[in-house]
């Protein structure tokens, strides 16, 4: 589990004007063995100072962050890693994402991104932007509002079990302590290996992960005994104490699954997505899309025993999911089974593993109902109801300046490889990246064509010779993302979260079928648009169309505000790896790194 603040290293630095944080914070890739769910062996990836999920970041509003990358000599594979939802105002050149902002960190290289989190508070997360890896290299990354309102003891924190009896804060909210439910997703196929198949002539449709992991572990056959698997840590365990109100910080860093979960029992109050706080919304039921967060309260009021937090798998064509964990009342007769003090791992050398509803329901209490995947998204699950704590001063029923309409396409290439093409545009190339060939170029003399064709109406506006979407700031640009029917998968009408890096969007509408500017344009299905970096477009029920037809859509839209080389990509790594990604390329005259 995650050792407190393991990774900070504060110092305070002033100036005559401004007092800032400087948070050093060090990241060193090496190659390691993990095994997360206990499936026999295990296999070699790349890790975080050694830890799987990576251990969080912490920090303050207005911090300066100065983090260094190092990757290990002998990890044979390059890297970068990005801050997802982090805006990266004035420093492109930190946001991590290979050929665009920077060329990859090569095996022994070293790498400095320096940042200030400016204007934004909530629950972030980090992970690697290369190849598979992110199914490793991932962990929370945490905006505090003030110092006073960091934690005072942790999950995993076992030295530190003292009550608190500061309330922490954010916004209007308040609440005793917090806790991390970091849900990622693992496949016993080695990295390279499945790398080659979704890259390479065989591919024939995305396959399942064979587990789904809350905080890092799960149980892959809880019928094996964990004396057949060495270092099984059984299922996370969140502890908690009786009377006290939690806030959960919930990260979607699954790489191909949604995942919804309910804890058995409780009830959920919504108050965080995205970084963005809501007005409070209750609910059994929370569904998490690769690359979104949410944080929601958590009353321990119920009587102090164990209780499943269970999950279910969507828009994978698979519900089934094996991610389990127990929420834990801190109770003496727990004790003398085996666990001991407040640690999220229990004690034992070879930990107790629970059994699902089988021998142990005395231990644990229940398993929750999930919804089915019909029933869990009508309208765009709960999004159309949530309402921001403090509105954007922007009217979304206004016409935008440019709708742009992407539509990715899975398409077999000559070569016999799958690509998703988008509005048949050729997979981008730049060498060693996007960022450095605009600084050897006048990046004045950016070629403005399409914007200027497209500036009002209904059109692609691509720079054929950038590769990119050019934006100026000040725009409003409407884009809507068209999912169509995959060749694979049982040819199903695939979900997408896309997210924008560098900038928040608004989702306006979704619709089924194929977007229609002409009918569709003033539609609105989200009528208090929140500032999301990862939305969702929901897949349409199979309807038996072709491959590549239009089956749904959602429309969002882009206050354009931050200078800079910005990725929009769908949050499922193989679609992105496979192309279905894009640069926006935001008034790059005002990149500071440019001047
Ligand atoms: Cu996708």
């Amino acid at each position: 589990m995650w050792p407190y603040y393991l990774l900070l290293l504060c110092i305070i630095s002033t100036s005559s004007v401004v007092v800032a944080t400087v948070r050093e914070i060090e990241i060193d890739l090496s190659v390691g063995v993990v095994n997360p769910d206990c499936y026999t062996e295990g296999y070699e990836v790349l890790l975080v100072n050694g830890q799987h999920p990576a251990p969080p970041i912490r920090v303050t509003k207005g911090d300066e962050v100065r983090i260094t990358v190092r990757n290990a000599e002998d990890s044979n594979r390059e890297t970068t890693i990005h801050y997802h939802g982090i805006f990266q105002i004035g420093t492109v050149e930190a946001d991590g994402l290979p050929y665009v902002t920077q060329a990859p960190i090569p095996p022994g290289g070293t790498f400095q991104q320096n940042f200030r989190v400016i204007d934004q508070t909530g629950t972030y997360f980090y992970h690697a932007h290369s190849s598979l890896q992110d199914d490793a290299i991932h962990g929370p990354f945490i905006v505090y509002e003030t110092d006073e309102d960091w934690p005072s003891s942790d999950d995993d924190d076992n030295d530190d079990v003292y009550f608190s009896y500061k309330k922490l804060r954010e916004g209007p909210y308040e609440y005793d302590d917090e806790r991390v439910l970091f849900f990622s997703e693992w496949w016993h196929q080695d990295q390279s290996d499945r790398l080659d198949y979704l890259l390479g002539t065989n591919y024939k449709g995305l396959t399942q992960s064979h587990s789904k992991l809350i905080n890092g572990r799960t149980v892959y056959d809880p019928t094996i005994l964990q004396d057949d698997v060495d270092d099984c840590d059984g299922y996370s365990v969140i502890n908690v104490e009786p009377g006290k109100e939690y806030r959960l910080r919930i990260i979607g860093s699954t790489t191909f699954s949604t995942l919804g979960f309910s804890i058995a029992h409780h009830m959920l109050t919504i108050i965080e997505v995205d970084g963005e706080l809501i007005e409070p919304y209750d609910t059994d039921f929370v569904q998490v899309a690769p690359g979104q967060r949410f944080s929601a309260l958590l009353r321990a009021d119920q009587p102090p025993e164990s209780y499943y937090i269970a999950t279910k798998s969507y828009f994978t064509g698979d519900p089934n999911s094996n991610a389990l964990a127990i929420l834990r009342y801190n109770n003496d007769r727990y004790e003398k089974r085996g666990y001991t003090g407040d640690s999220g791992k229990q004690q034992a050398n070879k930990p107790t593993i629970f059994e699902p509803c089988s021998t142990s329901q005395a231990l644990v209490r229940d398993m929750p109902y999930l919804p089915d995947e019909e029933d869990a998204h009508p309208r765009g699950w709960l999004f159309p109801d949530f309402r921001p704590v403090s509105p954007v001063d922007h009217d979304f029923y206004s016409p935008p300046d440019r709708t742009i309409v992407l539509t990715p396409v899975e398409q077999e290439m000559p070569d016999g490889t799958t690509r998703w093409i988008i509005n048949n545009h050729m997979p981008p190339h730049w060498r060693p990246s996007l960022l450095e060939n605009l600084q050897h170029m006048n990046h004045r003399t950016v070629n403005r064509t399409a914007v200027d064709m497209n500036w009002h109406g209904y059109s692609d506006g691509y720079d054929e010779g950038h590769q990119t979407y050019p934006l100026e700031v000040g725009e409003v640009v409407d884009f809507v993302i068209q999912s169509t029917i995959l060749s694979g998968n049982n040819k199903a009408c695939a979900a997408h979260p896309w997210h924008t890096h560098g900038m928040v969007h608004y989702a306006l509408a979704n619709g089924i079928g194929e977007y229609i500017h002409e009918l569709d344009c003033d539609i609105r299905t989200y009528s208090t648009p929140i500032a999301q970096d990862t939305t969702l477009v929901y897949p349409a029920p199979r309807i038996g169309l072709p491959s590549g037809s239009p089956c749904s859509w959602v429309k969002i839209r882009l206050l354009v505000t931050n200078p800079g080389l910005w990725g929009f990509h769908c949050h499922i790594t193989s679609h992105m790896l496979q192309g279905m990604m894009t640069v926006l390329e935001v008034s790059p005259e005002r990149i500071p790194i440019l001047q």
